[in-house]
Formats: structure tokens, C-alpha cells, sequence
């Protein structure tokens, strides 16, 4: 394993398909192996489950981009071939843990979508939680057509985007969602024009690195549990947390601003 950028210490563990940046408090991680259209190999999952979990404290969010034309062209499937039935579950649990490193992190993560997000790419998409599209950007589950099925929470986290039925077609049939189909479905929150995606997503993340920490866990950490329980444990789950949060300095110091005319406004942006 080569370093990504060793800008940080932390860094110095990623494979070199991984390439690290900072801008402030805002970290950009590239998918760099364009050459392979940034297939995803057990090195590269596995430094991305380094790379969440060791992201130091004064990193507030983080953006994943892909370089070149795509994304990600999902699982590497030459490290398919010989796999028994324990191995291929030891490597879909170790897709999950790394994703899980993204999803129930240390800070929110914005993707940058840009040309094919197929199968092990859109799982991880899936697993970030703002997803930015190029116009480029297209979704495919081909794993049908390769006679494997998901492995990396895709069947858990998509079928909450988007339901399982439009998952179910896109994996019986291998149908496709363009950029605009896939903006419309509710699988990405915005959509903007061919190379505007970077600038955007980390435009997001620096907007995103301003709240305060406790909102950004809860919103990350809390608000997926809440909606997946039940309506009382959710009520119960929200007081406690709404709680904790307005007890904080940080919100009272916030709330006080707005009240002394200091504070931002909720306009329309
Ligand atoms: C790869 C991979 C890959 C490209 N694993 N090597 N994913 C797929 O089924 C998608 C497979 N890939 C494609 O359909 C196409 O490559 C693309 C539509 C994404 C891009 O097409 P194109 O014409 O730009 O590139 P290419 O010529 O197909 O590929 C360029 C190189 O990347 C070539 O290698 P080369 O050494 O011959 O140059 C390809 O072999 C290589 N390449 N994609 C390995 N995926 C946890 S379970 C998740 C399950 C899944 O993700 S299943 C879906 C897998």
C-alpha cells in the first residue's frame, strides 16, 4: 500500500487509489483509478474504512468525488473469480463495515456523482448522506446480468431511497436512471451541469461544516434510527435529543445571535 497525499499523518495508510485534499475543515476524497473506472478492489474498501475512521477532529465534512469519466464502475470483478461461499461473505461484511464507517461516521459526507454509478459504486453513493449529480451521471444494478447480487448494504440502504420495486426492476431487468430520472426518484438531492459537481458538493460540505457538531450526529446518527422505528420510540428518541442539543453552549450562542440581530436568516437560497 502506497500513500494517498500525506498532507496528513492520517493519510499515510490509503492505497494509491485514494487520494486525499483538504480545503479548511473540509475534506475531499478522489476514487482515483480512472484506468479502471474506479472499480472498487478489496485495497480500496478497505482504505476507505481507514480513511473514516481515522478522519482527525478538525475535519467537519467530507466530499467523495471519482476522477475521470465515472464514478465507479461498482465491485472489481476481477477479484471475483475464485471466491467460496465463506469468502464471499466475509467480503460483503467487510463492504459494510466500510460503508458503515461513511454512513454512522464521524462527520456527514456529501458524493459527487458524475457518469456510471453502477452497482458497488451506487451502494456506496447510497451509503453518503447528500449526493450531489453531474448531468452525466447514470445508475445501474448490473449485478443480474453477472448472476451475483449486492453485497454492500445496497439492498438495505436503495430500497429507502427509492423502493424496493424501482430496485427490484433495475436489478431483474437492468433498467438505468439517467441523472435527471435519478434527481426526480429522490436518489440525489441535486443536480447541476458537467464539471459543476465538485464545486458544488463542497460548497454543501462547507455549509454543512458550519452547524454545530451535536446537530450534524443527530441529523446523521439519529434521524435515520428515528425513522426506521417506531412512532413512540421515535418521539421518546427526538425529545431526548432535542434536549441534549438546545442545552449545548454552542446553541444557546447561536440562538443568542439571531436574537441580537447577528445570526443568519432562514431565507431562500
Ligand atoms: C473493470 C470494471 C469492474 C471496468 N471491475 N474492472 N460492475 C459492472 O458490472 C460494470 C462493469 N463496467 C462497465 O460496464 C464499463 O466498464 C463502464 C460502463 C463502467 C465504463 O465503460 P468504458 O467503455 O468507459 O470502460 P471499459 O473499456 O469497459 O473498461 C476500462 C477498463 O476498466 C477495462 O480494463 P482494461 O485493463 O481492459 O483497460 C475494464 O476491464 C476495467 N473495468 N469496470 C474490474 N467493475 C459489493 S457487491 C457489488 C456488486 C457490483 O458492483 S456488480 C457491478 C459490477
Amino acid at each position: 500500500m502506497g500513500s494517498a497525499k500525506t498532507v496528513d499523518g492520517f493519510t499515510s495508510g490509503l492505497p494509491p487509489s485514494l487520494y486525499f485534499e483538504r480545503r479548511g475543515d473540509v475534506a475531499v476524497l478522489t476514487l482515483k483509478r480512472a484506468a479502471k473506472r474506479n472499480a472498487l478492489d478489496d485495497a480500496t474498501v478497505s482504505g476507505l474504512e481507514t480513511f473514516f475512521t481515522a478522519l482527525p477532529d478538525d475535519i467537519k465534512a467530507v466530499v467523495l468525488t471519482g476522477e475521470g469519466e465515472h464514478f465507479s464502475a461498482g465491485l472489481d470483478l476481477g477479484e471475483l473469480k475464485e471466491r467460496d461461499v465463506a469468502a464471499g461473505i466475509a467480503h460483503s461484511r467487510m463492504w459494510h463495515r466500510a460503508f458503515e464507517r461513511i454512513e454512522f461516521g464521524k462527520v456527514p459526507v456529501v458524493a459527487v456523482l458524475h457518469g456510471a454509478v453502477v452497482g458497488g459504486g451506487l451502494e456506496l453513493a447510497a451509503a453518503c448522506h447528500i449526493r450531489v449529480a453531474e448531468r452525466s451521471a447514470y445508475y445501474a444494478l448490473p449485478e443480474g446480468s453477472r448472476g451475483i447480487f449486492v453485497g454492500g448494504g445496497g439492498a438495505v440502504r436503495l430500497p429507502r431511497l427509492i423502493g424496493t420495486a424501482r430496485v427490484m426492476d433495475m436489478m431483474l431487468t437492468g433498467r438505468t436512471y439517467g441523472a435527471e430520472e435519478g434527481q426526480a426518484i429522490g436518489l440525489t438531492h441535486y443536480l447541476v451541469a458537467p464539471g459543476e459537481g465538485l464545486a458544488k458538493g463542497v460548497e454543501l460540505a462547507a455549509r454543512i461544516a458550519g452547524n454545530a457538531p451535536i446537530t450534524n450526529f443527530a441529523v446523521t446518527q439519529v434521524l435515520p434510527r428515528i425513522a426506521s422505528t417506531d412512532p413512540a420510540s421515535g418521539l421518546l428518541t427526538e425529545a431526548l435529543v432535542a434536549g441534549i442539543a438546545q442545552a449545548e453552549d454552542e446553541a444557546k450562542a447561536r440562538l443568542k445571535a439571531f436574537l441580537d440581530k447577528r445570526g443568519p436568516k432562514a431565507v431562500r437560497r
